[in-house]
């Protein structure tokens, strides 16, 4: 499955809204797969399925939204799924059983639910997802969902790739805490982060970052465990205690999240390393902690992951409200946090 836009897909999109526009039979089978259309109103009620409220990432994400649809007048029907799956579809269901007008969802893993979406879709509701996506063979952006709005966490991981292989001189031995299971920023920054030590990575299908790759990529910067932190700041650091004790080699950490990061940090100071010296520590996101971890030089670098979805959400429902083209992948562009910066970014971090 392949999340990036290629040129294939762009062409395939342009050719259903010129037949379309042509009134060919490609009118009604674009009719049938597009998502359900949403009203014009002035005020609407719309639902945000949150996934948890576990990390300050979140705590921006929610108070975002909350702040934007009050501004703008609507009611916001919020839901926390408190990190279960099972809890979040049943969100879901009660949101279609209230009638929202539209649904924001924050979906925490790519599969089950996507079977959120479909329901949703065969209640006349337009869904949007925020952040993570769902596995594009059981849902499609532009046919069952409105679109994705969110970061390329393919090139987040890439990123963080290109760093640290850049400060270790090309040599480590890594530990990496995954996200949750079977969600999409998981899977991509993976994904990014193997694909450019492997030297496979391919800057033009994402975004252009980072620019280079080189040829034959790392061979010396393993990754010598991997296990998963579920994003959770306690989880990273039990994990990490636990990898660390049996890989204690390691010299390097990539983690999938700052939290899990901070997490692997305090086990690193419980276990009377040095975490910066001893081993450098790479991770997303870009919260306040993390900002402060790097000035006090814990935390070697995070690539940013914008939490503040707000304005670019309703912006985005109003424009479909309109009938306007919506892009089936909206990216948020991530800038960089790292020693040269972090002082200077940390008054607007969460
Ligand atoms: O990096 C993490 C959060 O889905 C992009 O989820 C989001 C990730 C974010 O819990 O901190």
């Amino acid at each position: 499955m392949d999340r990036v836009i290629t040129r294939r897909r762009l062409v395939q999109v342009s050719a259903a809204g010129a037949g379309a526009v042509m009134l060919t039979p490609t009118l009604l089978r674009t009719a049938l797969a597009a998502p359900p259309p949403l009203e014009k109103k002035a005020k609407y009620k719309v639902g945000f399925s949150q996934v948890e409220m576990n990390n300050p990432w979140r705590t921006a994400q929610t108070a975002s939204l909350q702040a934007e649809a009050e501004e703008l007048g609507h009611e916001l029907v919020y839901t926390d799924a408190g990190g279960s799956e099972a809890k979040q579809i049943s969100d879901v269901d009660s949101m279609i059983a209230q009638q929202v007008d539209l649904i924001f969802l924050a979906p925490r893993s790519e599969k089950p639910l996507a079977q959120a979406v479909l329901k949703a879709k065969a209640a006349g509701i337009p869904v949007i997802l925020l952040d993570r996506d769902v596995d594009h063979s059981i849902a499609e952006p532009g046919e069952d969902y409105v679109c994705f709005i969110g970061s390329n966490f393919v090139q987040e991981g890439a990123r963080a790739a290109e760093w640290l292989a850049e400060t270790m001189d090309g040599k480590a031995t890594i530990i990496e805490l995954e996200g949750t299971t079977g969600s999409s920023p998981a899977i991509d920054r993976q994904k990014g982060f193997r694909d450019y030590l492997a030297g496979t990575y391919v800057p033009e299908d994402n975004g252009g970052m980072p620019a280079s790759v080189p040829a034959g990529g790392f061979p010396d910067m393993q990754i010598i465990a991997s296990q998963t932190g579920d994003f959770a700041r306690d989880e990273g650091r039990q994990v990490f205690e636990t990898l660390y004790q049996a890989n204690p080699t390691a010299n390097a950490v990539y983690a999938h999240n700052d939290e899990m990061a901070l997490g692997a940090i305090a086990a690193l100071e419980a276990a009377g390393k040095v975490p910066g010296q001893d081993v450098i520590i790479v991770s997303v996101d870009g919260s306040r902690d993390a900002l402060q971890a790097i000035i006090d030089g814990k935390l070697g670098a995070t690539v940013e992951c914008n939490p503040r979805f707000g304005p670019k959400a309703f912006e985005t429902m109003e424009q479909y409200a309109n009938g306007e083209e919506i892009p089936e992948m909206i990216i948020n562009p991530d800038r960089f946090f790292d020693a040269t910066n972090a002082e200077e970014f940390i008054d607007e971090a969460y």
